[in-house]
């Protein structure tokens, strides 16, 4: 397969006006008839060029130009798509083609989950549907006419408003759909099957009435308030927050079981994985409501950053799905706890992301090329993209922020547009130069700053200074300097409070934004009355590695001190970090571990506060976690970093075991469940407490967490309670447990989902063993990706001591998945391989074990998808 480059963008040669779409539904021979109104894009210049048009699996059965079917030399046809040879300056162009929806595994384009149909088309799906210009700066009007039959099928669903239905002979029937706004392809969907719908109205700010649908299986119909209360919230935010409406009468979701990612944002009729969507105390944890209403808002958020303002073409990736991410971030912090908002996104962004900056498939927020774009639904389009879109937000100030937005939107409505575009907007209004900050798009890595700074006592003067370097990734040797916001405050020893900040002789308050944009550069605060400790990078305000020579008095004097919230996290993770390492080195070094006891000092003064924010202390009480322990060393040993943690775990929970068990009681509460911030808050607090008491078997906490188990209040303290028994050394404790759960849900998929998950994520060494065995239980299967991820994701993933057994077991596992799935849905397998990928930051056995499994998957005839990263990955 050949790369796509970004140079090589040209404008189309023809532009669609006008798509007309007719489904004639059968499972396994759809007949697809389409007519497109084209005409030739004056943007490549006077001469008629030839029409190319993508398509990949289609049948042609018929096709013509105004009425006037083609001779077999005026086109050519090949595997990805069709030529015709010579076309009018303006024409209607004829096709019918016939598809195969059921035989369609990878999920893209139109095909089964369960009896239902349905489309996926972002990103290059709607090829498989029928020959067209399948490029995001391609926008037309669609009318889709679905036909199905009446019994399998009485509800047809398409973008847009409903327009014509009625009957037809042999039981059948039909739905015509029209959207008024012109749309890329990839924002077309459809829907038909069994459905059910439940209903609600939303008034738009200028008063106009919006139905909104959520479309489920029968089953179903109970699980979906906490999605519609998300959605209305959604829309009141984006008016209030941003000054945008909805622009349909009609909002439609639906929930499918089998589905490549969270959601789909199709105008008019988003369609989402059910787990991104469903909701129901007795079903979903805390975390799984709070997800659900992130992905409600950020689908429908993309109806303007994405839908009404769109990409020009795919290397513009993060300007929708940076911005909507930085948009649906807001919104969860405005809605829920902010500091925990952020602490969680940044925990998740500096493992996650850090490691993918810092890997094979390293690429900047607008790569420059891609084989397969499938491959770069990625945390760094998504989640660095976000990053950056913030640090925007940070240098111009909300105000001058939300002017850029005003604009962007108002000068590009109905426009497939590009980057420069957005952060022109944003120059223009606020006067800033933000010719260096371009840089973020262009370079890949994490920068790194090396922060270093004294007290001058004798002046009162802070001495600051900060390097920056950013490591090569591949393609990218050499690094330019970017343009980071550092925000920042001096915390005064002897006070404890935020001093005055003052530089080159300006006062700036207690709290301040350094704008780094040199290799080096060094500030001398001025007239600092005491010596402080500083709190640099707050609120992380800029996705970088940020060093400094903090002691563990000065951390533990932060942890206690900061006034930013997130810093106050930060400072206790650090201090964590440094008893780790320590305990990594012994435990490396055959010597006896032994514990810090001013971790165990810090933790006490944070259990025994009132804190008035329960959330915030649960995650304030929660160590880093494995993976984030290994994207700190420089070679990974899992098992040093797997015992390291488990021995600070158990050292608190030993020291510090009434404290713990006073703040599980204090939080009990018999509270009809409710998805609100302080009962989530309450009910984390409590389980962060009963994990550590369980670390240590504690008789008492086994009790409890059996109690809890059996009481099942909701899933959040069920699921809890049974990871707890089931990562138990004891089981006992486990089998019944989990025979338990296994038999109350059988029915329920996305309960089953995370019954395969705490099994497959215990640290017992025969996991694997039940890996495989749950690989051949009826309820899972390979063609449904809510499933891989489940088990084979979270194994992988998050079982980092069994995956990486020194047999290479679970590399062979991980890859002998990937081979199946690379033949069932690539975009699953390119993902899903993704451990494998880092082989380069283990030990040279392991190396060698993980090398060889992606050798062994690169001699199989492989999907550009897996292609490309397992080239990355051997390069
Ligand atoms: N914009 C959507 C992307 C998406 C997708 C991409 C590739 C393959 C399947 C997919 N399903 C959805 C999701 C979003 O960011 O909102
Ligand atoms: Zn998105």
């Amino acid at each position: 397969p050949q790369p796509t480059y970004l140079h090589d963008y040209q404008p189309p040669a023809y532009r669609v006006t006008h798509t007309e779409l007719k489904f004639d539904l059968a499972p396994s021979a759809t007949k697809v008839s389409a007519r497109l109104q084209l005409e030739r894009n004056p943007a490549r210049g006077e001469e008629a060029l030839p029409l190319e048009l993508d398509g990949e699996g289609l049948r042609l059965e018929r096709i013509a130009i105004d009425g006037q079917a083609l001779n077999p030399d005026e086109y050519a046809q090949g595997d990805s798509g069709l030529t015709i040879h010579r076309v009018p300056e303006r024409f209607a162009l004829e096709t019918e083609v016939v598809i195969d929806p059921a035989a369609n595994t990878a999920l893209e384009g139109l095909y089964r989950s369960g009896s239902m149909f349905c489309t996926q088309c972002e990103a290059e799906g709607f090829r498989r549907i029928t020959f067209y210009p399948d490029r995001p700066d391609v926008m037309a009007t669609f009318t889709t006419t679905l036909i199905g039959d009446a019994e399998r099928e009485p509800v047809l669903l398409a973008g847009g408003n409903p327009v014509e239905r009625g009957e037809l002979p042999g039981g059948r029937h039909f739905v015509t759909w029209e959207d008024p706004h012109p749309k890329p392809s990839y924002l077309f969907a459809l829907v038909a099957g069994d459905l059910e719908k439940v209903e609600d109205r939303f008034t738009t700010a200028s008063g106009r009435e919006v139905a909104l649908q959520i479309w489920v299986e029968e089953e179903n119909l109970g699980k979906t308030d906490h999605a519609m209360a998300s959605l209305k919230r959604a829309m009141r935010w984006d008016e209030e927050t941003y000054g945008r409406e909805y622009d349909l009468d009609l909002f439609m979701i639906v929930a499918v079981n089998d589905f490549n990612m969270g959601a789909m944002e199709n105008k008019g009729l988003n369609i989402f994985n059910s787990a991104a969507v469903l909701t129901h105390p007795q079903t979903a944890t805390d975390a799984a409501f709070q997800r659900v209403e992130g992905i409600v808002a950020h689908e429908y958020f993309h109806n303007w950053s994405g839908n009404r303002v769109t990409c020009r073409d795919w290397f513009q990736l993060s300007l929708k799905e940076g911005f909507t991410v930085f948009r649906d971030q807001c919104f969860s912090a405005d809605t829920n706890s902010a500091p925990v908002k952020r602490i969680e996104d940044v925990s998740f962004f500096r493992t996650a992301q850090f490691a993918e900056d810092a890997g094979p498939t390293a690429h900047p927020v607008r790569p420059d090329h891609y084989i397969e774009i499938g491959n770069f639904y990625t945390l760094t389009i998504y989640e660095k993209g976000a990053e950056v879109v913030r640090m925007l937000r940070n240098l111009l100030g909300w105000e001058a922020f939300r002017r850029g937005s005003d604009l962007y939107f108002a000068r590009f409505d109905g426009q497939a547009v590009t980057i420069e575009d957005f952060v022109g907007c944003m120059a223009e209004v606020s006067g800033q130069d933000l010719s260096q900050f371009m840089r973020w798009y262009s370079q890949a890595g994490t920068p790194e700053i090396d922060a270093n700074g004294h007290y001058d006592y004798a002046k009162g003067e802070y001495h600051l200074t900060l390097r920056q370097r950013t490591p090569a990734t591949p393609g990218q040797p050499d690094k330019q300097p970017l343009h980071i916001p550092v925000r920042l405050g001096l915390v005064g020893t002897k006070s404890g409070h935020d001093l005055s900040l003052t530089l080159d002789g300006e006062a700036l308050g207690t709290d301040t934004v350094l704008h780094l944009r040199e290799e080096e550069q060094h500030f001398v605060f001025t007239e600092v009355a005491e010596a402080p400790v500083p709190s640099l990078l707050r609120g992380f305000s800029a996705p970088v590695k940020l060093r400094f020579p903090y002691g563990r008095e000065d951390l533990a004097f932060l942890l206690a001190n900061d006034s930013d919230g997130f810093n106050r996290w930060d400072a206790g993770q650090r201090l964590a970090m440094l008893a780790l390492d320590d305990l990594i080195a012994a435990h490396r070094n055959g010597v006896e571990k032994v514990m810090d006891p001013r971790v165990i000092e810090a933790f006490r003064v944070l259990l025994g506060e009132e804190s008035d924010d329960k959330a915030v202390l649960a995650e304030m009480l929660t160590l880093p976690s494995e993976a984030y322990i290994a994207e700190q060393q420089p070679v990974v040993d899992v098992d040093a970093i797997h015992a390291a943690r488990s021995f600070v775990k158990q050292g608190l929970a030993m020291a510090l075991r009434d404290e713990f068990l006073a703040i599980y009681e204090a939080n009990l509460s018999e509270a009809p469940y409710a998805p609100e911030p302080e009962q989530i808050a309450r009910r984390g607090l409590k389980n962060v407490a009963l994990s550590y008491l369980m670390s240590i078997e504690d008789e008492r906490a086994i009790e409890l967490a059996q109690r809890q188990f059996e009481a099942g209040h909701n899933m959040t303290d069920v699921r809890s309670a049974l990871t707890l028994l089931t990562h138990s050394s004891r089981g006992d404790l486990a089998e019944p447990a989990l025979k338990a759960f296994g038999e109350q849900w059988a029915h329920d998929p996305l309960v089953m989902d995370q019954w395969f998950t705490i099994q497959v994520t215990r640290p017992q060494e025969d996991v694997l063993d039940r890996v495989r065995f749950l690989m051949q239980h009826p309820a899972f299967s390979l063609k449904n990706p809510n499933k891989v991820r489940a088990l084979i994701g979270a194994f992988a993933g998050q079982n980092r001591v069994n995956f990486h057994r020194i047999d290479g077991e679970g590399y062979k596992l991980l890859a002998e998945v990937v081979i199946e799935l690379n033949r069932l849905n690539p975009e699953i397998a390119a993902r899903i391989i993704t451990p494998l990928t880092r082989w380069a930051r283990f030990d040279e056995t392991r190396q060698a074990l993980m090398k060889a499994q992606l050798e062994r998957i690169r001699g199989e005839a492989l999907s550009p998808n897996v292609y490309e990263v397992v080239e990355k990955a051997l390069a």
